[in-house]
């Protein structure tokens, strides 16, 4: 049987991009906890390992003690850590790079050690020892912050999580991980990049998870998945959802999908937004085996970090960023002056 030819690239102009009003608080706040915190734990999402670099959150990280953590690595392909690693330690100068799933113990307590090491080592700097967590939405922080609790202090969930992005809207109150020494943890609100101009990233990104639904669209990101798959040769979804051959049309596949999970609707045909959430939530449980969605060979990797510094803003945010620059500069200049109150009421 002749191999089915499959796409060599995907092409689509629309970026999906999220970033509400919660996140551009969440960054001023961050920015402030900083202040009064020891180490910064940046975590990333393994299966993404350069689209889930926020270069906001890694530049008020960066004149910190700082390690970044690639969370959720049981769902990443494992023969890419060591590129990840090279590649990170070489473009960013981050030497503390960590790979880590939240149910494995192992991976957690070295996160906690890397803390507690501070104390240990120089107690009189440091009686206690604060960590914030920081990162995009949905790379599993929360989810972090509980597992270190469990393993350091054997007590229950601090931290709520959950399956969706944007459930932690706030830097949260300390919570204590290990008793002696004392290490305390703050969770923040995970901050997405402002502004994705590449739609392959964004893709990425909503396809591991890391966006609202509302702003992505799941039958193109079904698609992005299909591509992913034959990319691989990957023929799981097949036998999956019952397909004699593997295909490269999401117009063939999204209604043998929505058959096989009775996505019917009553008067006929399917429910192919169904079948797509359902397609994507398989890819998010590991159903299709373990991926790693960035392509790490260098002349990817060189040309990520080229572009990555300077995020690409479309000019209607840069006139609104900098008009809250100079809202704000007014505004801290009137408190100053103590006539903040009155221009308010006017
Ligand atoms: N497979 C896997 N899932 C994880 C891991 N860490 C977190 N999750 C899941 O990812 C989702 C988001 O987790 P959460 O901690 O709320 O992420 P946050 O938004 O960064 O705080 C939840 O459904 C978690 O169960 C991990 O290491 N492996
Ligand atoms: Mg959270």
């Amino acid at each position: 049987m002749a191999l089915p030819s499959f796409r060599s690239a995907f092409h689509l102009d629309r970026a999906f991009n999220w970033f509400p009003g919660h996140m551009a608080r969440g960054l001023r706040e961050i920015q402030t906890q900083l202040q009064k915190t020891d180490v910064v734990v940046e975590v990333r999402d393994a299966r993404i390992p350069l689209s889930s670099i926020n270069p906001q959150l890694e530049q008020l990280a960066n004149h910190k003690d700082h390690v970044v953590v690639y969370n959720k690595a049981d769902l990443a392909d494992p023969a890419s850590r060591p590129s990840i690693i090279q590649n990170i330690r070489r473009f960013t100068g981050q030497q503390q790079v960590l790979f880590t799933s939240t149910h494995i113990d192992r991976d957690v307590r070295r996160i906690i050690e890397y803390a507690a090491a501070r104390a240990r080592t120089d107690p009189l700097r440091y009686p206690s020892v604060t960590v914030t967590v920081i990162g995009m939405p949905n790379v599993g922080k929360s989810s972090l912050i509980n597992a270190m609790r469990r393993i350091g202090v054997g007590k229950g969930k601090a931290a709520p999580t959950g399956a969706n992005p944007g459930v932690t809207r706030r830097v949260a109150g300390v919570i204590r991980v290990l008793e002696d020494p004392p290490v305390y943890l703050v969770d923040s609100p995970g901050v997405m990049v402002p502004y994705i101009a590449d739609p392959i990233r964004s893709f990425k990104v909503a396809l591991t998870g890391g966006m609202k639904e509302d702003v992505t669209d799941v039958e193109v990101l079904a698609d992005y998945l299909l591509y992913q798959l034959n990319q691989k040769r990957n023929r799981t979804y097949c036998d999956m959802f019952h397909l004699t051959e593997p295909s490269d049309d999401i117009a063939q596949v999204l209604p043998a999908i929505a058959r096989r999970i009775g996505a019917l609707k009553k008067g006929g045909g399917h429910h192919l937004d169904w079948a797509a959430r359902h397609f994507i939530k398989q890819f998010q449980l590991g159903k299709f085996g373990r991926y790693t969605l960035d392509d790490m060979t260098q002349d990817n990797v060189e040309m990520f970090f080229r572009t990555y510094q300077r995020p690409v803003r479309s000019r209607t945010r840069q006139r609104k960023e900098e008009r809250a620059e100079r809202i704000q500069a007014r505004r801290a200049k009137q408190l100053a002056k103590g006539t903040h109150k009155q221009s308010y009421q006017r």
